[in-house]
């Protein structure tokens, strides 16, 4: 059991965000690195097929079989890995991954006893959700603006990346890697009370920078608090806590899951995406533990998004910010 302490439940309610050591069985990670051992041979295949890589770096533990690949392609592939779509330009054949491995973490039941504590019973996985497998800052490759790929977050709240129909949803963010991250792999950054303010602006392409971060003058950066963690903690953050990362200075990979769950019924702010019942009392039916039916709902998604959002096209909205607000000046 790991339903979370009145201390824990307090430290979140006055920091917007608990670090929860020892919730995630070490069983349930390995077998969801295995899992991932098979999706980046399945890449490695292809891409050695087609003459793109030199080699298979077979024998090597996925971190540096990843980098390896990184190195020699110039790409993170995160597409490949992700258990998400992009919000435009979708194909019909767009990778993802939704193994078993990986909804058996996302529903593993010591998990879902500490969300029960901070969203009740009825709960709801939130598609808002990423894995991400950051490469060593010195070997990250850029996009067509020069831009680094997979580098460190930006200072964002979590309420930020949806739209305003989730603003009075009770989103809770969940944190956790897949091994241990220390300082130097680039952990998350929080700025504890942060969550008291509401919700911040977010500024797009914000001085030349991609994606939309809440420029520092609009909350306390010197309040910065990097978290660091072990293996199975878990960090559980507050929709308006102001987060980010650190970079990747170590030689390592830096490899996470962020996962969000809401109460079942309210919006998920992406409800182009498909969410699913993780536990209910009221509907224990509908709890989905199957990956072959969570691989579905994503499959009619890919279906149904590779005939909207083409070309600059926006017939769905996955964003709010605009680049004009005083606050971005
Ligand atoms: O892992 C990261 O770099 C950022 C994660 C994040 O923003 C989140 O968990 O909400
Ligand atoms: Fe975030």
């Amino acid at each position: 059991m790991a339903h979370l302490t009145q201390e824990q439940l307090e430290d979140f309610e006055t920091h917007g965000f608990v670090v929860v050591p020892d919730v995630i069985p070490y069983s349930v990670l390995d077998a969801v690195v295995d899992e991932y051992d098979g999706v980046l041979d399945d890449l490695i295949d292809e891409l050695y097929k087609k003459g793109e890589i030199s080699s298979r770096f077979e024998g090597l533990p996925f971190g540096e079989r990843f980098i390896k690949l990184v190195i020699e392609t110039g790409d993170v592939h995160k597409q490949y890995f992700d258990f998400s779509l992009p919000f435009a330009d979708v194909k019909p054949d767009t990778p993802f991954w939704t193994g078993q491995a990986v909804l058996d973490a996302f529903t593993c039941p010591a998990l879902i006893d500490s969300v029960e504590s901070l969203i009740g019973p009825e709960v709801y996985s939130n598609p808002v959700q990423h894995v991400r497998i950051k490469p060593p800052e010195s070997i990250l490759p850029t996009n067509q603006f020069g831009q680094p790929i997979m580098g460190a977050t930006q200072w964002h709240q979590d309420n930020g990346v949806v739209i305003e129909e989730a603003d009075d949803t009770q989103m809770l963010t969940v944190w956790f890697s897949l091994h241990d991250t220390d300082l130097e792999q680039g952990p998350l950054k929080v700025v504890p009370g942060s969550h008291r303010k509401g919700l911040l602006t977010h500024c797009p392409n914000y001085k030349g920078q991609s994606g939309r971060p809440i420029p520092d003058h609009l909350f306390d950066v010197d309040g910065t608090l990097p978290l660091p963690v072990n293996r199975g903690d878990v960090i559980f953050l507050h929709p308006h806590t102001v987060h980010g990362s650190l970079s990747n200075l170590s030689d390592r990979i830096r490899w996470s899951f962020d996962l969000r769950y809401n109460p079942i019924g309210q919006h998920t702010g992406r409800e182009a995406f498909p969410g699913f019942v993780v536990r209910s009392q009221k509907t224990p039916e509908l709890e989905l533990k199957d990956a072959k039916i969570w691989t579905d709902l994503w499959l009619e998604t890919r279906e149904r998004m590779s005939k909207i959002n083409q070309g600059g096209q926006k017939e769905v909205m996955f964003g709010r910010w605009k680049e004009d607000h005083l606050d971005c000046a």
